[in-house]
């Protein structure tokens, strides 16, 4: 072995040390080579075995050309492993990374069912006259809600109720508010303004305009004083409020064993505005609630002397509201969840 031969293949050995550095995919490639080409049984110390085999002469020439060789090589080494790890956390940055200008995901905004969204529109103009809202139970006895109402057991005006029975103690569900107001007047002093939301219930075969379960409004005022034309005169204003100031109004004769007299209270169609369609079966009005003034004896099982006391009470059922409101034909889908309906009142 002479210097020229040993040289060339040091020279020989850098050029496939640099060419296996630059083709190093990933780091563990790149430890791999360096160990081929640098390790302590690597080709660098295999060539330089060959040393001992030159002249002394040429022996430090050849060792000059071999840390040449090393230096190369590690200087190459590092810079590749410099290279990779910096193509490698660009590429976890670039897959890990969080756009921030990625628009977000709307998240759907939920919106009132439309019978309370009804009860609390009602409740806001009742509320202007200083009507409070109370709640009373969906499960009420016989006593409150009939007897204490002027309706006694075996009545004919029972048949305006068809009742479900809870049990044999005569337990039911409320066919009506009404027994909330009773409670109302066991525990609150006149002046009273009440008004009282809620579900009842009724024996009946379902249809567009019946339902078993249904929502009803009940108002009761009680004062010194408290005429039919502050009846009138309220319920024109909540008429205005909810179906427009232009809207005529009347009262007609009606009938509820709790209030004498009675009325049924009407407002031009709102569909035609009173010259006669099918909505109103072609009447020109709507019926949107009955009322009364209180009949003395229910003021009386109310606690109420009604010598001193008035009161007027009225009762709408809040499907039928909601229905002139929007136009809605069957009360089925107010019970219904279905979701197609229900988006449309958002
Ligand atoms: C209707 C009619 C009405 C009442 C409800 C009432 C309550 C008490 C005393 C007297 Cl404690 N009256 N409520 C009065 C008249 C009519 O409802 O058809 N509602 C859907």
């Amino acid at each position: 072995m002479d210097f020229d031969s040993l040289s060339g293949e040091l020279r020989r050995l850098r050029d496939d040390a640099l060419a296996a550095v630059a083709g190093a995919s990933d780091e563990a490639a790149l430890d791999q080579v360096a160990i081929r080409f640098l390790g302590r049984k690597g080709e660098l110390t295999a060539v330089l075995r060959g040393i001992g085999t030159l002249p002394a002469d040429d022996r430090p020439r050849v060792g000059a050309v071999a840390n040449e060789v090393r230096v190369a090589v590690e200087t190459a080494l590092a810079g590749r492993g410099a290279a990779l790890r910096s193509e490698a956390r660009a590429a976890r940055l670039a897959a890990e990374g969080v756009d921030v200008t990625t628009p977000g995901r709307t998240i759907g905004r939920g919106s009132l069912h439309p019978i309370p969204e009804t009860v609390a529109a009602i409740a806001e103009v009742f509320g202007q006259f200083g009507f409070v809202v109370y709640e009373g139970p969906e499960v009420e006895d016989d006593l409150t809600n009939f007897q204490m109402l002027n309706i006694p057991p075996d009545h004919p005006s029972r048949d305006l109720w068809d009742t479900l029975y809870v049990d044999v103690e005569g337990r039911l569900l409320r066919t009506h508010t009404s027994p909330g107001q009773i409670r109302v007047m066991e525990q609150a002093r006149p002046p009273i303004r009440a008004l009282l939301p809620g579900r009842c219930f009724r024996y009946e075969a379902v249809d567009a305009s019946h339902g078993f379960e249904f929502f009803q409004v009940e108002g009761l005022m009680v004062d010194e004083g408290t005429t039919m034309a502050d009846l009138r005169g309220l319920l024109d204003e909540f008429a205005h409020a909810l179906f427009g100031r232009e809207r005529a109004t009347r009262f007609r004769p009606g009938y509820y064993p709790f209030t004498e007299p009675s009325v049924a209270f009407d407002v031009q169609c709102v569909v035609c505005g009173g010259s006669g369609c099918p909505a109103c079966s072609r009447t020109g009005w709507m019926t949107i609630l009955g009322a009364g003034m209180v009949h003395p004896v229910v003021l009386q099982y109310g606690g109420i002397d009604p010598e001193r006391y008035q009161g007027f009470a009225f009762g709408m059922g809040v499907e039928r509201i909601a229905n002139l409101r929007h136009a809605v034909g069957d009360l089925r889908l107010y019970l219904e969840d279905d979701l197609r309906f229900l988006e449309q009142f958002r």
